[in-house]
């Protein structure tokens, strides 16, 4: 009888990814609590439904030299489980991986902290073999059930990530293709039906698994019909939090991991837990073209009437405020601020609030923090929106962290979107561009 409860607690995995402990979102300490706490949850939520695995897809960490309190924090959380004999089985992500392969990873460092309940494949140093003999270090048996992990690997650009990432699964499959019973797929990179500008390869090509257990996706995907013609299971539970600017347009989405069942005949059985702890967010422009006063009765009607769709969530939610008045009403932006923090008290949000000024040409915008918004300010030089500041932002990051994907797909991304705009030198600022690069 005890046999057979381990067997089947073994065949139950907890599944997460994109934790990015450390961020802290629009530089406020209140998000950064909020990133604290979905991992804490997590973690409290894993003891209480008690699988005997937990795989993390990667971006465990928000840089790949975290603050000695998220690491802290990591191996504290992780290390409950472990003591708890919950083996923990930990990819690699972008964001948990430093430029130089020569450099420890915090991931190492909790595997070197948590003994062997806490595993997490890396490459060998000696690397003499072949392929098909070092990719053998990262297929590992785990209380009956066989781990594939993908070697997360920082390539050059993305046609070099998908001929090498398309030669690494195809040798990955045919060790997988040899193992009996039970087998599980770990990725951190993006499959094409999912996000098509920065996929390393097609569901098809996929390990011949019983679940691939993919993150990097912020958002949740599972499967769907169509999206391959003979993949395994994939999922992407998505971050635990809203991390980045593209997941905060996403801010009313519940957040958590998956719970799969493999022990059943057949497709394993995938069970959403959804966070207690997620923050709504919601974004709000607000314009007024009077004076004080109607600025005053717009912003409280349309507080209350986005916030009243907001349902289910404990925090109070996270508000990204837009607004813009008619300079020749106001002293200085203080004062739109100070309404702000006044309206933020009395209907109970956390707001980050960007101010400018209708009537002048190159809008002077500033964060709430008081400092400039410089997404703002290289959207207004370009003439271009701000999403546009935030792309050539997150390209700043990219290029410090040295990660050449995501510089390729942001690259991508900006040619794309603002190319033709940029080219044609069709910006207000008429120069193209020549006049702000
Ligand atoms: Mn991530």
């Amino acid at each position: 009888m005890r046999l057979f409860n381990l067997m089947v607690i073994g065949m139950l995995v907890a599944h997460m990814s994109d934790l990015h402990i450390g961020a802290k979102p629009y530089g406020l300490q209140e998000r950064a609590r909020d990133v604290e706490e979905a991992f804490l949850e997590s973690i409290e939520r894993i003891e209480r439904e008690r699988p005997g695995i937990v795989v993390v897809a990667g971006d465990v960490f928000d840089k790949p030299k975290p603050d000695m309190r998220s690491l802290k924090l990591a191996v504290s959380g992780f290390g409950r489980l472990t003591r708890k004999g919950i083996k923990v089985v930990c990819a690699h992500g972008e964001h948990d991986t430093p430029a130089s392969k020569r450099e420890a990873t915090p991931i190492e460092v909790l595997a070197e902290s948590l003994g062997q309940n806490f595993i997490a494949p890396r490459h060998p140093a000696d690397k003499s073999g072949s392929l098909a003999e070092w990719l053998r270090n990262y297929v590992v048996k785990v209380d009956g059930l066989h781990v594939a992990v993908f070697p997360f690997t920082k390539w050059g650009g993305l046609r070099e990530k998908r001929v090498h990432g398309g030669r690494i699964l195809e040798v990955m499959s045919r060790i997988v293709e040899k193992i009996d019973g039970k087998k599980l797929f770990l990725g951190h990179f993006s499959l094409e039906p999912v996000f098509r500008l920065d996929s390393l390869a097609h569901p098809d090509q996929l390990p011949p698994v019983d679940y691939a257990a993919m993150g990097h996706i912020h958002r949740r995907y599972v499967r769907r019909g169509g999206d391959c013609s003979s993949c395994p299971l994939f999922a992407y539970p998505g971050s635990l939090e809203a991390v980045t600017d593209p997941d905060h347009d996403e801010g009313l989405a519940r957040r958590g991991f998956f719970l799969v069942d493999l022990s059943a005949r057949g497709e394993p059985v995938l069970q959403d837990v959804w966070l207690d702890s997620t923050r709504p967010a919601i974004t709000l422009k607000v314009e007024s073209r009077s004076g004080f006063s109607e600025l005053k009765r717009l912003l409280y009607r349309e507080l209350e009437r986005t916030l009243s769709r907001v349902k289910g969530f404990k925090k109070q939610a996270f508000v990204r405020l837009r607004i813009e008045v008619a300079k020749r009403f106001y002293a200085s932006p203080r004062q739109v601020r100070e309404l702000v923090e006044e309206a933020s008290r009395k209907l109970g949000i956390l707001p980050w609030v960007t101010v400018s000024f209708l009537d002048e040409p190159q809008p002077k915008a500033r964060a709430s923090s008081g400092q400039f918004d410089q997404a703002e300010l290289i959207a207004s030089i370009a003439g271009l929106e701000r999403d546009f500041g935030e792309m050539v932002l997150q390209l700043k990051e990219a290029v410090l962290e040295g990660d050449p994907d995501l510089i390729d797909g942001l690259v991508d991304s900006i040619a794309r979107k603002y190319g033709r705009k940029l080219l044609s030198g069709a910006t207000t600022r008429g120069g193209g561009l020549s006049s702000w690069l």
